[in-house]
């Protein structure tokens, strides 16, 4: 369906003047009707987007994700609380349609909060509820949450919508905007964008263009205009090569890069495979097959010290990787991104004078690879806070620094500013009292704050930065690589019958439940050099994941098996016994 522009009066609060909100034909901006009628029409509209029978929605860590063909109605009745999270907000939402990293038959829906946040912790229940929800009973279960809240369903509602590349965005999207139609929500249907695209957009729109122009070009030009700026004093690099291969997942992200490029005026040179022509999404490449697999994707031709970048399916996630020059595969995760953003930041904030008053902090999980916390804390001396997986969980904590980077270690993170840093890094660009040396820092860091998306992890913005960072170190990737040098790690996951059997404490690193499962752990993680280990339950697969690390690959693999049979047995395993590593 073509979107046509009609002009509505904003009756947001703070939003005085005129918006164009994008309308599919036949729906009616101002339509806000009685309550009875519009929980009837709800209830009517699930008709043609029927609840199967036996199957529970969670609305998880990455909001719903499941088989593509199972989640209309889940798109349906996430139409209609968009619409009240936007009267809830007075404000637009946004709702992006992907599975991220996961296979193309999978898909999802997460939602976005005004600020282009995930979607706040509370209105998770709500959601699970509303998907779980009888198709007749759609009417009482908006009540409740109408009621609970307090919502004046009379407010106008407003809802960007995108997708990532899944040939299932289309129908899904569809089942979306019926929603938010029988709401008389007005929306704008963006098509393909990015994940973090969208929730640039949405905090563009409604902070009235002061992060920038709401639009998908506008997002090109901010990333673009910071990084040509950052490397005008490039000068002559005797390591750093402005050259990179990007595989793209077949995904949204090599679509995106393709359009940036023009922007960048050849000061990169961008060479996009895996750009979907062929492959198909996230299928033998990308960001978590890189991550995962240890390896390149296959049939990438890469030269030794050539720098390489993987992005996830909806360019969320980004990991970097080269083979040394005996051809020996080194990856460059989110652990040594953060760390090389801390480090760069940190040093930026000094040289403008303006380390006794912003605190520099990092925000890792459990996952984060055991060198880089040392390395960030003895030797960088930045603190280290270790949050619950879940990006949000770490966003949370990395508020609490003025300068806060977060990454998890499979490359989804970004650095949030605070308002006193925003405020103390631009007046001191602009402060003519100091010397040029501490202003020429805090504009640098003024530049750096344009290119980050302080929204969320941005694969697109990340790339920019780190490239920024290694030109500017005069770095090939191997001197970044160098900075500390990884423990061997294995990650397994194991088939249990019911996954919440195992609880955990101390941001995951602990289990509380099954009894004797984390004593079992200790004695075993004493066993090794350099030991740790420690499960939980995914948030987004049926399994429960088991994680070690230790001085060699071996150890780690066995220290890893050994704790998977302890889950197996404590926890409920199911099917095959977890086998021990192959020795060849
Ligand atoms: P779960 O399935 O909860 O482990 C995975 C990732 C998270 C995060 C989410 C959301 C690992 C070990 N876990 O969560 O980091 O990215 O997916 O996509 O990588
Ligand atoms: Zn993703």
């Amino acid at each position: 369906m073509r979107a046509h522009n009609v002009k509505v009066h904003a009756l947001l609060p703070g939003c005085a003047g005129e918006f164009v909100f994008h309308v599919a034909p036949g729906t009616h901006p101002y339509r806000t009707g009685k309550m009875s009628d519009i929980l009837a029409e709800a209830v009517k509209g699930a008709a043609a987007h029927p609840r199967p029978e036996g199957i529970n929605f969670t609305y998880g860590t990455a909001g719903f994700r499941d088989k593509s063909t199972i989640l209309d109605p889940v798109l349906y009745r996430m139409g209609l609380l968009a619409a009240l999270r936007s009267k809830a907000k007075k404000a637009t939402v946004a709702a992006m349609i992907t599975a991220s990293h996961n296979p193309e038959p999978d898909n999802g829906v997460k939602l976005v909060d005004p600020m282009g946040e995930m979607l706040e912790a509370a209105w998770e229940k709500h959601s699970t509820d509303l998907a779980n929800a009888k198709d007749e009973d759609i009417g009482s279960a908006l009540q409740r949450i109408i009621d609970a809240l307090d919502i004046d369903i009379s407010l106008p509602s407003d809802v960007f919508v995108a997708r990532d590349t899944r040939p299932s965005g289309p129908p899904l999207t569809q089942a979306l905007l019926d929603g938010l139609k029988v709401m008389g929500s007005t929306f704008t249907d963006f098509g393909i964008l990015t994940t973090p695209q969208l929730h640039y957009l949405v905090r563009c729109h409604n902070s009235k263009g002061a992060y920038g122009e709401p639009t998908e070009d506008g997002y090109y030009k901010k990333l673009a205009q910071a990084f040509l700026k950052l490397r005008e004093d490039a000068g002559t690099k005797k390591k750093y090569q402005p050259v990179v291969i990007i595989d793209g997942a077949n995904g949204v992200g090599a679509l995106k890069t393709r359009k940036l490029q023009p922007h960048l005026n050849d000061s990169l040179k961008i060479t996009v495979c895996n750009d979907g022509s062929s492959g198909k999404l996230n299928d033998k490449c990308g960001a978590d097959f890189v991550k995962v697999q240890q390896k390149p994707p296959p049939g990438m031709e890469i030269q030794p010290g050539q720098r390489c970048v993987s992005f996830d399916g909806d360019a969320d996630r980004v990991v970097f990787f080269y083979l040394n020059k005996d051809g020996v595969f080194n990856l460059l995760d989110g652990d040594k991104i953060s760390t090389l953003i801390a480090g760069y930041l940190g040093e930026l904030v000094s040289a403008s004078g303006l380390q006794v008053q912003l605190n520099i902090g990092v925000v890792q999980t459990a996952y984060a690879n055991g060198s880089s916390t040392r390395y960030l804390e003895d030797v960088m001396k930045v603190p280290v806070s270790c949050a619950k997986t879940g990006v949000k969980h770490l966003h949370h904590k990395a508020l609490e620094f003025d300068v806060g980077v977060y990454f998890e270690a499979n490359g989804h993170g970004t650095v949030l500013f605070s308002d006193q840093a925003e405020q103390k890094i631009k007046s001191a660009s602009q402060d003519d009292s100091l010397d040029s040396s501490k202003r020429e820092a805090a504009t640098r860091l003024t530049l750096m704050m344009d290119l980050i998306n302080q929204t969320v992890g941005d694969a697109i913005s990340d790339f920019l930065v780190v490239e920024t960072i290694l030109s500017t170190r005069d770095w090939a990737a191997d001197d970044w690589n160098m900075q500390y040098k990884d423990l061997p790690s294995r990650l397994l996951k194991i088939k249990v019958k019911d996954r919440t059997a195992v609880q955990t404490t101390d941001a995951e690193r602990c289990a509380t439940a099954p009894a004797g499962l984390q004593e079992a752990i200790n004695k075993l993680v004493a066993k090794y050099q350099q030991g740790r280990s420690f499960v939980r339950p995914s948030g987004t697969e049926d399994v429960v994941r088991v994680f070690a690390e230790a001085d060699t690959q071996a150890n780690a693999d066995m220290l890893a098996h050994e704790v998977s049979v302890q889950v197996y047995q404590l926890a409920g395993g199911i099917g095959e016994q977890p086998q021990p590593p192959s020795t060849s």
